[in-house]
């Protein structure tokens, strides 16, 4: 039957993540167009109330509704809006949909987006950078300018749209006077985290791109990059709107792809407290949670499930313990399950392997995947696999409580194919 069922192995199980050997992207025969024509197909989708916040110091299991454990695909689409709701809630504060008015103009060289709800208005702009050729061309949106390999983004193909995130919510104020156009239009005390509110930037630069006449960029093939702390907006970003193709963090470090479970317990990491003090960047909500993250019912890898099964491609410097790098690939691997069980293992990639140890630098290594990656996802001439080459500084093994390795009958996950930069997961019952 064409019936795909997602199913718990064993209670708890322990995946060894192994290092990729070469760590070469191989050719897969996998569809690659996976975005959805909205910002959030959720809508709809019954949300129960949390209730009181159980501890689970173990990873929470992505596929356990407020009930029950799903057990379709089908079933996906609204246990995403669960982890949607939960997430603004709890982690990042809500991120508010299209606002009532939104216009604004597509040229060679920028974009602009006019803004307006409840009376209230402001604009924002952004860069245009255009790769050689004839467009209509795909784009990817650089948070912030730090650490993006841009070169290799236009020789890919791809245009580079140049946003500066602060112009949507600066950094260095106070949680009850935070400023910038989104808190222009939601108050200056919204409990909503910068992360959230860059992101929401960029989903209105896109519907800005989605109104215009299409002449010089593809609405449908955008991506979305950023270092550092823009690397946790990218993380953000390309997990609350579904229309981005191709969401690519580059060291993001706490409040970006890590764990928070693992980064409270990686000694060196950038501990919870100060990433949620240093700067807004998450919501006002998450507060409660620094000292005890056992009681989120969310984790990195359920965000990354918010992004499955479109592409994503995360980068870290496994040198500087402040980033995280293993509670990182704690979170990528976990999240692969969930891109495994939707049947799209082959869209998730993960690399720390890399040699220079300078935050946001230049990378060799990661020219060649970022190329494949913009290939497959966003000019969707490419095919390759996803790839996951953990540096042995970032390698760590994660447990979840239920999670198990959902097993998709249907698709790839239960099959015995093993390709070479793959993780090996491993099913094995724990005491
Ligand atoms: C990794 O992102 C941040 C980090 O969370 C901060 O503690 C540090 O101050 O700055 C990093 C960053 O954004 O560097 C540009």
């Amino acid at each position: 039957s064409g019936r795909s069922t997602i199913r718990s192995a064993v209670a708890v199980l322990a995946v060894a993540a192994t290092c990729a050997v070469g760590g070469a992207l191989t050719p897969g025969a996998q569809a690659a167009v996976v975005t959805a024509a909205v910002e959030d197909d959720g809508t709809g989708c019954p949300v129960p109330d949390t209730g009181d916040l159980a501890s689970t110091p173990l990873l929470p299991d992505p596929f356990r509704k407020l009930g029950t454990r799903i057990t379709t695909k089908a079933e996906w689409r609204c246990r995403r809006a669960e982890i949607r709701k939960l997430a603004e809630r709890y982690v990042y504060g809500t991120k508010p949909g299209k606002p009532a008015s939104v216009t604004g103009s597509v040229t060679r060289n920028g974009i602009t987006v006019n803004v307006s709800e409840g009376g209230r208005s402001a604009s924002f702009s952004a860069s245009v950078d255009l790769p050689s050729g004839n467009g209509p061309f795909p784009a990817v949106v650089v948070l912030g300018g730090l650490g993006a390999d841009t070169a290799t983004i236009k020789a890919a193909g791809a245009a580079v749209i140049g946003f500066d995130p602060y112009s949507v919510g600066r950094e260095n104020t106070s949680r009850s006077n935070k400023q910038g156009a989104f808190y222009t239009l939601y108050g200056s005390s919204s409990s909503t985290g910068l992360l959230a509110a860059w992101a929401w930037g960029v989903s209105r630069i896109i519907d800005v791109i989605e109104q215009s006449d299409g002449s010089i960029l593809k609405a449908d093939a955008i991506g979305v990059t950023g270092c550092s702390r823009f690397g946790k907006g990218a993380f953000v970003t390309g997990a609350f709107d579904q229309r981005i193709a191709l969401t690519m963090p580059i060291e993001s470090g706490t409040g970006g792809v890590p764990i928070f479970r693992g980064v409270a317990r990686e000694s060196g990491a950038q501990p919870l407290s100060s990433a949620y003090n240093e700067q807004p960047w998450l919501g006002d909500a998450f507060g409660s949670f620094t000292g005890d993250p056992a009681r989120l019912p969310v984790d990195t890898h359920s965000i990354i499930g918010m992004i499955a099964p479109r592409g994503l491609f995360i980068m870290e410097n496994p040198h500087i313990d402040w980033l995280g790098s293993r509670p990182g690939s704690v979170a990528a691997l976990a999240g692969a399950e969930i891109y495994k069980a939707l049947g799209a293992e082959d869209n998730i990639s993960y690399w720390s392997n890399v040699q220079d140890g300078t935050h946001c630098a230049a990378r060799a290594e990661w020219r060649d995947p970022l190329q494949r990656n913009i290939r497959k996802f966003l000019l969707k001439t490419g095919d390759d696999t996803g790839v996951f080459n953990i540096s042995p500084n970032a390698r760590a093994t994660w447990r979840g409580g239920g999670t198990g390795r959902p097993r998709s009958s249907a698709t790839t996950v239960g099959r015995s194919r093993r390709r070479a930069g793959r993780p090996r997961a491993r099913a094995r019952p724990r005491p």
